[in-house]
């Protein structure tokens, strides 16, 4: 592939792909092509898809766990790494494999231990990240010497190492902050979601499939998102992969992006505190988001940078929630939502997307299994975020992407610029 996009790049190198205009400069980039990641593609009006495959055809074609109807999360990553569909067989290695390399050192946990208990799952989580990093096969090849060729071989042992052991970092966190720190011990013969569930203290088998899926739908969402990026942006600078995924976790934790699904779960809590009832009608719902907006902040769950529908990702999660809960008052809740939001934000007419996006649904699936402790939720994001950025990462190092390092300008050579004083062009 290397070679293919060398000789692609000689033959039409000089195309022009857009045109870049002041205000996207300014405006978070947005809509300005710009980097290359092979194991998505997000479309405005369709959604995402995985090497070619919607959410729907991958519920449909990724191979299952025994009795399980959604699909095991081990198959959406051979397919984002290999680009091809995966076996029965291929998974199962994978899961073997997994299991094999989940071994978490003692340290890691000491330095978890050391952290107050109140400190949010995501600074834990990114801090056990870090501590993992004394694991790095990348780093201590590079400090050895490496052949550039090389790279993608340690960096794919890496990727391998750091999924196989996120779950058990993550569970240890749940258990630790909420369940007074009684650990659960790994059952070797389950697939890595449903090992997850377990070690959190979950072995309802609708909730292993709910992992199953969630592990899924979040793994990745084209490359120019906040975490996907900065894991790719660090990765370039050589950082090896335990750096860049923690580097792009810390994105990852921020309210506009994966934060948002304890933020809709915490806002739907608020408003039925305040309406002092446990299924709101969509008037009161309406009368809240309008409440929401006039305080000048966001409703939480709506919106999104590219995408221009509902999001797919919602919508496999609402069906999920037809099958296995359709009478919890919870999800009616959020389902009367979203109702009650679109036509409100709509007609606000700055906002570029008025449909819910994944984080709208996710808690309150969890909240029917019992997992209310929403401060965990961007854990289990970043769990299956790895998939995808890691993914990415291996094949960044295959194809020898170089350090990035886009132009960026300052407002005084702007007004230089309009009045024709200076050129944009720097180096
Ligand atoms: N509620 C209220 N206002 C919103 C809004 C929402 N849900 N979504 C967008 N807006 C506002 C913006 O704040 C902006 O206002 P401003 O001009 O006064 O600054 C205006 O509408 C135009 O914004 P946009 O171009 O439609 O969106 P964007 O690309 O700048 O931002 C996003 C996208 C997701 C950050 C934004 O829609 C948002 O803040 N949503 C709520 C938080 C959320 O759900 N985030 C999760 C996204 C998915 C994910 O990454 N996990």
């Amino acid at each position: 592939m290397a070679a293919e996009i060398k000789e692609l790049l000689k033959e039409h190198g000089t195309k022009k792909i857009g045109e870049v205009q002041l205000a996207q400069v300014y405006q978070g980039m947005r809509g300005i092509t710009g980097l290359v990641t092979e194991t998505s593609l997000l479309d405005a009006q369709e959604g995402i898809r995985f090497r070619g495959y919607t959410i729907p055809e991958l519920q449909q074609k990724l191979p299952k766990a025994e009795n399980g109807s959604e699909p095991l999360p081990e198959g959406l990553f051979y397919l984002m790494l290999v680009g091809e569909l995966p076996s029965e067989d291929d998974v199962h290695h994978l899961t073997s494999v997994w299991q094999r390399r989940s071994h978490v050192p003692n340290h890691v946990f000491a330095t978890i231990e050391a952290l107050p208990v109140s400190t949010h799952p995501m600074t834990q989580f990114v801090v056990a990240v870090m501590a993992l990093q004394t694991e790095s096969l990348f780093a201590k090849r590079y400090a050895a010497g490496m052949n550039k060729k090389d790279y993608w071989d340690p960096a794919f042992d890496d990727a391998m190492d750091l999924i196989a052991r996120l779950p058990r970092i993550a569970a240890y966190i749940y258990r630790r902050k909420y369940k007074n720190g009684e650990h659960i011990q790994p059952n070797g013969l389950l697939d890595w979601a449903g090992n997850f569930a377990h070690m959190m203290g979950y072995g309802d088998e609708s909730f292993i499939e709910l992992m199953r899926l969630y592990m899924t739908i979040h793994a990745d969402h084209e490359g120019g998102n906040v975490s996907a990026h900065t894991t790719h942006l660090v990765g370039s600078a050589l950082s090896d992969p335990y750096l860049s995924y923690a580097a792009g976790m810390n994105g990852l934790a921020g309210p506009l992006h994966g934060l948002a699904n304890q933020e809709v779960i915490k806002w739907i809590f608020e408003m039925r505190e305040e309406l002092k009832t446990e299924a709101p009608s969509k008037e009161q719902i309406g009368n809240y988001v309008r409440a929401t907006l006039e305080k000048g902040k966001v409703v939480p769950g709506y919106g999104h940078a590219v995408l221009r529908k509902t999001d797919p990702r919602f919508t496999a999660q609402m069906e999920f929630g037809k099958k296995h809960m359709p009478d919890d008052p919870l999800v009616q809740t959020v389902w009367n939502i979203y109702e009650a939001v679109p036509p409100i934000l709509k007609s606000l007419g700055k906002i570029k997307n008025p449909w819910p996006n994944v984080d709208a649904h996710s808690g309150a699936l969890l909240v029917h299994f019992g997992m209310v402790e929403y401060e965990f939720y961007t854990v289990l994001f970043a769990v299956s975020r790895a998939l995808g950025v890691l993914a990415s990462l291996c094949w960044d190092r295959a194809l020898s992407f170089p350090i990035e390092r886009p132009k960026s300008i300052t407002t005084a050579l702007v007004k230089r610029w309009l009045k024709g004083e200076d050129e944009i062009w720097g180096d």
